[in-house]
């Protein structure tokens, strides 16, 4: 299998033919609405923001963002900035979401979005982005994103290589015994088989994000990304009709490995079957 470049295509053939098979795929002309493709960069973010205060992943203190922006100019693959990652714009940098504006049609149909579920939950605001600001060489940790939600991420500057397995090959990437969504690959990229043999067996998918082109990352599916030359990218999670039940059921799941099991959980995941029903039945009295 290989992950396809596609054009545009309407939300009705995204969801047929890669979200309900959960497929991987690149689009390359979802985004090109946004201002932030004419304005966002490296030295634009200095310019504009330099002065706030910013926390890579794993790092101890913060820093001023031009310092972090200052510090890509050094990143190589040998030796990576930290990553600058996973910052809520909507809830903390609001200014920004203008830029992304209008939200991208594929991940409209978000039902953790809907009115159905209370403010804040189980995400910290409705139609979440994510920003991502690396220099070349840094990497993320290979992963599975949370609630099998899936994942849509959009290059606004710069390149980025995304390495994908599927669900199926977990056994092989060596999940953590505390936090069974994460490798515990030291560097995903330079994986020791003496230590980790059976790595040796999974088979990924690979391919490079340019500006402009947005991938499609469905819900269980293991990644790990490169940085190829400073980049700024903007994620999107959503749960619609395909992986709703795998939603609730991870979700009380995740409660249960590591939140500690509590009387609250069984609440939660009914009242998430009821939510889906009416959900379910709102769509079919849309579309009929
Ligand atoms: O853009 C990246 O580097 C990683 C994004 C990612 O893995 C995610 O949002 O789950």
């Amino acid at each position: 299998m290989n992950i396809d470049r596609v054009g545009p295509i309407s939300v009705a053939e995204f969801h047929a033919e890669f979200v309900v098979p959960r497929k991987p795929v690149v689009l390359t002309r979802a985004i090109e609405d946004w201002p932030a493709l004419s304005t966002w960069s490296p030295e634009w973010f200095r310019e504009t923001w330099g002065t706030r205060k910013v926390r890579c992943r794993g790092a101890k203190g913060e820093t001023t963002l031009a310092e972090y922006i200052d510090g890509l100019a050094g990143s190589t693959m040998e030796s990576p900035s930290p990553y600058l990652r996973n910052l809520n714009i909507q809830t903390d940098w609001p200014e920004l979401a203008p830029a992304i504006s209008p939200r991208c049609a594929y991940t409209q149909d978000d039902w953790l979005s809907s009115r159905v579920l209370p403010a804040g939950w189980p995400r910290a605001a409705k139609h979440l982005n994510q920003l991502f600001i690396s220099g070349t060489g840094t990497y993320i940790p290979l992963h599975f994103d949370d609630w099998m939600m899936h994942a849509f991420i959009s290059n606004v500057h710069g390149d980025k290589r995304f390495v994908l397995y599927p669900p199926g090959q977990a056994d092989l990437l060596y999940p953590r015994d505390d936090y069974y969504l994460v490798s515990r690959f030291p560097n995903p990229f330079e994986v020791d088989l003496g230590e980790f043999p059976r790595f040796a067996e999974a088979t990924p998918l690979s391919i490079d994000l340019h500006k402009g082109e947005s991938v499609f990352i469905p819900c269980g599916w293991w990644h790990t990304t490169r940085t190829l030359s400073p980049c700024i990218s903007v994620s999107s999670n959503f749960v619609c009709e395909s992986n709703w039940n795998d939603f609730a059921d991870e979700l009380c799941h995740m409660r249960d490995r590591l939140g500690g099991r509590t009387w609250k959980t069984p609440l939660i995941r009914g009242y998430l079957a009821l939510a889906g029903q009416a959900l379910r039945s709102g769509r079919r009295l849309r579309l009929h």
